[in-house]
């Protein structure tokens, strides 16, 4: 899973990301022009862990989330000088699976107060107008050589959508229709999560009324956390974390309160595959036959697939091994139409 951190220069970006990846980075309004920072990020999985127990594997591999904190657009952009996406931002945020919108909830260097509705809405109106651009170029064309009565059609709304000033989020599209405009890689149809940045004294209070109520309004995710805090005890070693974490009052990273808010978001769930080479979480969307998580794996399986072996992990964890889960009755046998659920542990049965 790829997430695109963006924002206004200035909300916090670059710290968000490195609270979140534990990478050193850059910050301040000048630094990184022009070039994104990329970090990949472990899922933390407890499920997991107690598989590696169990079988102690030659390996173990995590999910894991990419984060692009997407440069600031072209030079150095001061607070005077804010907004504007250019082209090279929106084309890196079209490859992303996710953005998270950082909203500056602190004062700035200039002591200017923070707005993060007005961010909001400054981002939104951007993305608009980009999505807008790309749905007017296919009408033109659709009309001009009018092939696709279907598709122009469903371009119009589309368009007539986003210029009623609203995100492609809030449409209402079939199966197929979204999967016929999946290429187009719209701005506003993607999940967004938005982070509230807010100063050291407000670490660990709910997100202002306002602010909240803008985000569910808009169906969007809301995590608030502290960002140049959060980095530091990003970079630290894992003991001085845990005591540091304490004296703040707060249970675990906001990196882990993203990650589920970001699973949330995206309605990813984990599939575990366990053995004496690896013990293994897998991301997958909510609702996946078993065929197509498999092919998550390989490609063959998928294909070649006859059926799927099934162990809840607390069973196998509680059981000791596949072979007692077997005879206590708790391996399923699962075929093409079974849904995997989070925390199924899967063994793969197929023809090559
Ligand atoms: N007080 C405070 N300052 C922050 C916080 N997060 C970022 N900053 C500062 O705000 C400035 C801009 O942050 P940066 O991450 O570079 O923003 P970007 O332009 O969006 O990447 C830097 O000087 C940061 O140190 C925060 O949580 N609290
Ligand atoms: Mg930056």
């Amino acid at each position: 899973m790829k997430i695109g951190v963006v924002g206004l220069p200035g909300c916090g970006k670059s710290t968000v990301f490195g609270a979140l990846t534990g990478m050193p980075v850059e910050t301040g309004y000048a630094a990184g022009s022009g070039k994104a920072n990329l970090g990949v990020v472990k899922v933390p999985d407890p499920r997991v862990d107690a598989l590696a127990r169990l079988y102690t594997p030659k390996k173990t591999t995590y999910a894991e989330v990419t984060f692009t904190d997407l440069a600031n657009p072209g030079g150095a952009a001061g607070s005077a000088d804010r907004g504007g996406l250019d082209r090279a931002t929106l084309n890196a945020m079209r490859d992303v699976d996710a953005l998270c919108q950082v909203l500056r909830g602190f004062p700035d260097a200039a002591g200017a107060a923070p707005d993060p509705l007005g961010e909001m809405a400054e981002l939104e109106t951007e993305t608009i107008l980009a999505d807008l651009e790309i749905v007017e170029q296919r009408v033109a064309r659709l009309r001009k050589d009018r092939s696709d009565p279907r598709e122009l059609a469903l371009q119009e709304r589309i368009q007539a959508h986003l210029e009623s000033e609203q995100p492609l989020r809030s449409m209402t599209l079939s199966e197929a229709e979204e999967k016929s405009i999946t290429g187009y890689a719209f701005l506003t149809r993607k999940p967004l999560l938005l982070v509230l940045n807010v100063p050291e004294e407000g670490i660990g209070e709910a997100a202002p009324d306002d602010v909240q109520q803008a985000a569910d309004e808009r169906g969007l995710g809301l995590v608030v956390l502290s960002a140049q805090i959060e980095m530091d005890i990003a970079q630290m070693e894992a003991e001085d974390q845990n005591e540091f974490l304490e004296s703040l009052g707060l249970e675990e990273p906001a990196s882990h309160r993203f990650i589920r808010a970001a699973y949330g978001l995206l309605d990813l769930i984990a599939m575990l595959t366990a053995g004496p080479d690896e013990c293994r979480a897998w991301a997958v969307r909510r609702d996946t036959p078993a065929p197509a998580a498999a092919g998550k794996i390989h490609s063959d399986i998928e294909r070649g697939f006859i059926r799927a072996e099934v162990i809840r992990w607390d069973d196998l964890v509680a059981e000791g091994s596949e072979a007692k889960c077997r005879d206590a009755g708790k391996l399923r046998v699962e075929g093409k139409d079974y849904v995997v659920q989070d925390g199924d542990v899967v063994h793969f049965r197929f023809n090559v």
